[in-house]
């Protein structure tokens, strides 16, 4: 019997990705693949909630591949695939719309409130309903946890609630997952207000660095990021939570921690500290793109026809156990 603990987690192409997403999903799951079954989709049915071009989604789908493979997700070791490769994602998500999940659950999304804002009623149904795709994305492979972060905590516990209730009804069917948050980064802020969540699909360029930004204009952003009132470098989240945030980015993508920062900064200013994360990020983003720009896009194509088989393999033998349960066979 296989007792290898499975590892589910995916990105959706709905803007150029970002270090938030890196810092708080990617960079966990290289790590992963070592000791886990790991499978990473790139959930493509979920950027379509919001408007979106056609031609846009497509080149994302297989960015988004190479930057798993640039992160060090290895297609021997984990499953990588296009989550509208392997329908039962799309047929799981109505059978347990139909069953575990309730209309007061997908009320209480915060993400659902933020996305949509004054216009709730005139968003896509799509948009609403979406936590319950993604508990189906989770669901399917028996995943027992999700490397997420801290934003995508409250889709996970829904995802739980879901399982619990869909086993209540039909007897244990599925796996309770839990969500993995990192301890520090699980929450990468933008550079032009510290109290929003830093977005791939912000429309302001400069409250976000993407990971394949052009180096000179990354550092530039990092230079013009907002920064708080006061002059020497401190870790304070509450009262200083945009130099938090950009402490928070240099201990990620320079491999420091954040109280050693702290000491080495002490007598330094605002000016010298940006300039030095200016550099730590661009050694970053130089690194990463060196990887990504070796990655053609056939081979891109090809990990996701492979993870396509092995996905569909998985997820066909459980919708056979979930169909019999329901009573459809
Ligand atoms: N700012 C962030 N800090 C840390 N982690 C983050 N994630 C997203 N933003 C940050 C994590 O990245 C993974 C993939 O996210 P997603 O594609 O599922 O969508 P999202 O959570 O809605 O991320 P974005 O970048 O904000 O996308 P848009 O703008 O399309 O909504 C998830 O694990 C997420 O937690």
């Amino acid at each position: 019997m296989d007792k290898l603990k499975t590892i589910f987690s995916g990105v959706q192409p709905s803007g150029n990705l970002t270090i938030g997403n890196y810092i708080g999903a990617i960079s966990q799951w290289s790590e992963l693949q070592a000791k886990y079954r790991c499978i990473f989709s790139i959930v493509d049915y979920h950027a379509i909630t919001v408007d979106y071009e056609p031609d846009d989604l497509r080149r994302r789908i297989l960015e988004i591949t190479k930057i798993y493979l640039a992160s060090g997700i290895n297609p021997e070791y984990s499953i990588i695939f296009q989550q509208s490769d392997v329908s039962a994602h799309t047929e799981l998500a109505w059978i347990l719309g139909s069953t575990g999940a309730y209309i007061a659950d997908l009320k209480k999304m915060t993400q659902f409130k933020d996305k949509a804002g004054e216009k709730q009623d005139a968003v896509s149904v799509g948009l609403f309903t979406y936590p319950v795709l993604m508990a189906a994305d989770i669901l399917l492979y028996d995943t027992q946890a999700v490397p997420v972060g801290d934003d995508q905590k409250q889709h996970v516990e829904l995802a739980r609630d879901i399982a619990k209730r869909f086993n209540g009804q039909y007897g244990d069917s599925f796996v309770v997952p839990e969500a993995l948050v990192p301890k520090e980064g699980a929450r990468i802020m933008s550079l032009t207000d510290p109290t929003k969540k830093m977005s791939k699909s912000d429309s302001n360029v400069n409250s976000y660095i993407s990971l394949l930004d052009n180096i000179e204009v990354a550092k530039k952003k990092i230079m013009k990021a907002v920064t708080d009132s006061g002059t020497d470098i401190d870790y304070d989240p509450v009262n200083r939570p945009a130099l938090a945030n950009l402490l928070t980015i240099y201990a990620r993508l320079g491999n420091r921690e954040i109280k050693r920062l702290v000491k080495d900064y002490k007598g330094f200013g605002y000016g010298d500290f940006k300039k030095d994360l200016a550099e730590v990020v661009a050694k970053f983003l130089t690194a990463f793109q060196e990887k990504y720009n070796a990655i053609s896009d056939d081979e891109a194509k090809e990990v996701l026809e492979s993870g396509r088989q092995k996905a569909e393999a998985l997820a066909s033998l459980k919708m056979e156990k979930i169909r019999q349960v329901i009573g459809v066979r």
